[in-house]
């Protein structure tokens, strides 16, 4: 196993860095010090070419120009914040306004486009990337100085784990997820309207017209929601369901999971035969089909469009603050959060 260092680019007298985290079968994830963002996932298909499974650039300035949030580590809260407010024992917090007069994604300068402290740690049986960086109190209008870590570790059962850690002085708000998008065809051959999805949810939250949840719990049964079995993507981009419409024709929305850490999020492409499992702690998953993905740019050479990739966010829940019947995303002063996705990759 190795790790390979290299400069991606400079921003600002800071220079960004490219580390690349190569494990015994050949599996490589780069990732750069500047939203922790990972740029590249390389795993085998069935027939033994190796190629990447996420989009990504190869600049920054591609990143700052053009990404909606690929491969970036998202917080201080993911999702949307109705109003850009929330109030915390009687005093309201405004946030920017980044989202048709919502918050969204931790807003302009969120933890995505932000410079972290890499450190690389080399085990017998992984690597890991450790990124640090502390959020001042007031950063983007949250309370309290919150110091993140954020780990990416490779293993060599071609397992990729990303781990999160925060400590704040003071009550606050966390809620943080990565926003790769994948797409298991390889190098972007095909789009991901025939990728398969399994998910263990057996509910998932409804939203308004501003893709804002409005509170209500819906039951996947008899619905394009429903993933248990196994499903299409293309289900719910060519579905008539009012959530798929809403969505523009495809999918964004929260899901409950049914069960934690064990195979509850199942992506396979037929085509090329790539698996991948995701187990989290989380107690949901935001599934995005980039039906939003605007056209007018090139992704490593591939016309961007809607569908190229699929997204996974395992989280708590948009707007949690504003639906007491949510979990919570409150973080208490000194309280440690923790968090755990892992991505196992193989083929059949
Ligand atoms: C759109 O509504 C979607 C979000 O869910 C996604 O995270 C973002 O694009 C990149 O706003």
């Amino acid at each position: 196993m190795r790790v390979l260092k290299e400069k991606f680019a400079e921003q600002n007298g800071q220079t960004v860095t490219a580390y690349t985290l190569v494990n015994d079968q050949g599996m490589e994830v780069t990732a750069i010090d500047y939203g922790c963002i990972i740029t590249k996932i390389i795993v085998p298909e069935r027939n033994g070419s190796f190629e990447n499974v996420v989009l990504g650039f190869d600049t920054l300035e591609e990143y700052q120009q053009h990404s909606p949030y690929f491969g970036a580590v998202v917080g201080r809260h993911a999702g949307r914040i109705a109003n850009a407010e929330f109030t915390l024992d009687g005093t309201t917090y405004h946030l920017e306004k980044n989202n048709n007069g919502h918050h969204l994604h931790g807003g302009l300068q969120g933890f995505d486009k932000v410079i972290w402290k890499a450190d690389v740690k080399e085990e017998k049986e992984s690597i890991s990337l450790e990124f640090k960086y502390l959020s001042k109190d007031g950063e983007e209008g949250y309370p309290g100085n919150l110091n993140m870590k954020v780990v990416y570790e490779l293993n060599n059962q071609n397992e990729f784990k990303v781990s999160y850690e925060g400590v704040s002085d003071q009550k606050t708000v966390l809620n943080v997820t990565n926003h790769t998008y994948f797409n298991l065809s390889g190098n972007l051959k095909e789009d991901i309207l025939n990728h398969t999805l399994t998910l263990k949810s057996s509910r998932f939250l409804e939203l308004d017209k501003e893709l804002i949840p409005t509170g209500e719990i819906l039951s996947v049964d008899s619905t394009p929601f429903d993933f248990r079995s196994g499903r299409k993507i293309k289900d719910g981009t060519e579905s008539a369901h009012p959530q798929n419409i809403l969505a523009g024709n495809g999918y964004d929305h929260p899901f409950l999971l049914d069960e934690h850490q064990n195979n509850e999020i199942h992506l396979y492409d037929k085509e090329s035969g790539r698996k991948l499992i995701i187990e989290t702690t989380e107690p949901g998953v935001v599934l995005y089909t980039s039906n939003q993905l605007e056209a007018g740019f090139s992704i490593r050479g591939t016309a961007s469009r809607e569908y190229l990739g699929i997204c996974l966010e395992t989280q708590g829940f948009p707007d949690s603050l504003n639906h007491p019947q949510f979990p919570s995303a409150i973080l208490e002063k000194d309280e440690v959060y923790t968090s755990e996705t892992v991505y196992k990759f193989s083929f059949n």
